[in-house]
């Protein structure tokens, strides 16, 4: 017999637990750009303890800028859908209820959802490159597909900042209260940058416009966390037996969760401490924290691991050369923080080393090496920059963007290829095409603009080691450069 789908709370038979509450009381208050997995394990999470704890109509419409797949199993669900927690001590299952429905590669409905006065906040997760924002000048980025589509037709906006631009020119003309604007991606000063970006891509159209966002709108800075890996067949056999129903849409992710959220919403927004959400008046620090000891390390772990030819995460942490190169990290990385009130960041790395070594989670070293050129900057070249300033031992940052340099060839040691999978993937694949000798892929890699910071590039104590560990690995093999890592 086949099981029901998962359209209905009543329909739900299994352990999973349900939200106390009747989804469909509540009207929607938030639009989410960027329903990935991500979301699902963490915003609409937190926007689902929220709603439980303390009522409101904050359930979320979201939206899916490009792909249909996720509107097509979510909304035939009435937008419910199970979310796995898989830790090392079992796995918990729970039905979300915060999400309303899905609006999916439509610009027009997406455009009218944001008009709509119900909304008070938008929060996103389109990825780093999702944005269009130039970070080096602090504006919108005129050659992204999406933006330079919208600058030319700002009526019909398809991308990030042509969206919220033409939804916050309706409102404002319309004399309705604008949105707050909550970044939820891995930037550095994600809010500023968003309101950069934001504010600079109406000064193209609309002075007006862009002086009244700079002067209405909050973009508040957040840093989110948890672990979540694609999807896949066996995360929705999982969701069926905590359930007893057929879920498309089901996530698995770890039990550890934190968003970290500056408290600027002019609108208002739901009860996020319920989900243990943390409101502070500066989230740069724990950013940073997070960026660079997390994310950092998860990079490291992604290009070496994955040249090494390990599949997931947990796998790299069970090879102790490894795992030993990735504590090396982390201490370097902490060494480089300012002090944070109530963190230790010893116990930090403590904690992440844990979280990476979750044999319940299968999270593939090829997923985190995806989009190196937007992640690397803020992950691993500031902080070696910082801590060349200091004078520090920077040899783990140079071992990482050896790595890195290594993976842009596309090719293992085996001679199996693989798609960069990056923004920049043309840029780089032409940049080291034919090369083999490491001081020229060193060179090719370092001109490329916008990744590598000169000050870091020219520096030889920076220079020297990539080089080395470079022809190391290209000499002798990626497992052997592993190998003979000082510690
Ligand atoms: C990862 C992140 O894919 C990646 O680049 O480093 O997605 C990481 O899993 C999350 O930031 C954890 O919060």
């Amino acid at each position: 017999m086949s099981s029901p789908r998962l359209t209905d709370l009543s329909r739900v038979t299994g352990p999973a637990k349900v939200p106390n509450y009747e989804p469909g009381d509540h009207g929607v208050g938030i639009v989410h750009l960027g329903v990935g997995a991500f979301h699902r394990a963490h915003q609409a999470v937190m926007t689902d303890d929220a709603i439980a704890r303390s009522g409101g109509d904050w359930r979320i419409n979201g939206v899916s800028l490009r792909s249909k797949e996720i509107a097509g199993a979510l909304n035939p669900q009435n937008g419910l859908y199970t979310l796995i927690e898989r830790g090392p001590g079992g796995t918990e299952a729970r039905v979300i209820g915060s999400i309303a429905n899905i609006i999916a590669a439509d610009p027009a409905a997406t455009l009218q959802a944001l008009c709509d006065e119900k909304i008070r906040v938008v929060t996103i997760t389109v990825t780093e490159k999702g944005y269009g924002i130039d970070r080096a000048a602090g504006g919108p980025d005129k050659k992204h597909p999406a933006v330079a589509a919208d600058l030319a037709n700002p009526g019909h906006p398809t991308g990030v900042l042509g969206l919220l631009v033409a939804a916050l020119k309706f409102r404002r003309d319309a004399g309705m209260a604008p949105f707050t604007v909550l970044s939820c991606d891995n930037l550095p000063e994600n809010g500023k940058l968003l309101r950069l970006g934001t504010v600079g891509f109406a000064r193209e159209i609309d002075p007006e416009l862009s002086d009244w966002i700079d002067e209405k709108v909050a973009f508040p800075s957040s840093m989110v966390d948890r672990i979540t890996p694609a999807s896949t067949e066996e995360t929705l056999a999982e969701a069926l037996s905590q359930t007893g129903c057929e879920d498309k849409a089901a996530v698995e992710t770890e039990p550890f969760i934190q968003w970290v959220i500056e408290d600027d919403f002019p609108q208002g927004r739901p009860d996020w401490e319920a989900g243990g959400a943390l409101f502070v008046a500066d989230v740069a620090p724990y950013e940073r924290m997070k960026l660079t000891m997390l994310n950092g390390s998860h990079s490291l772990i992604a290009y070496s691991g994955f040249l090494a030819g390990h599949r997931y995460v947990r796998d790299v942490m069970g090879d102790r050369a490894l795992a030993k190169l990735v504590r090396r990290h982390l201490d370097a990385a902490a060494d480089i923080m300012p002090p944070l009130a109530g963190i230790d960041f010893a116990e930090y790395g403590e904690a992440l080393v844990e979280r990476f070594r979750n044999p319940a989670i299968a999270h593939e070293t090829y997923q985190i090496a995806m989009d190196g050129s937007q992640k690397l900057p803020q992950r691993i070249f500031a902080p070696a920059l910082i801590a060349l300033e200091d004078s520090r031992d920077i040899r783990t940052f140079t071992f990482a963007t050896a790595a890195w340099m290594r993976y842009a060839l596309g090719r293992k040691d085996d001679g199996t290829t693989y798609a960069l999978r990056d923004p920049m993937a043309d840029e780089i694949e032409a940049a080291v095409a034919g090369l083999s000798n490491p001081d020229d892929i060193y060179n090719a890699l370092s001109a490329l603009p916008g990744l590598l910071p000169t000050e870091l590039t020219a520096d030889d104590r920076f220079a020297a080691p990539v080089k080395e560990i470079l022809g190391t690995m290209l000499e002798a093999g990626v497992r052997a450069a592993i190998d003979r890592e000082p510690e």
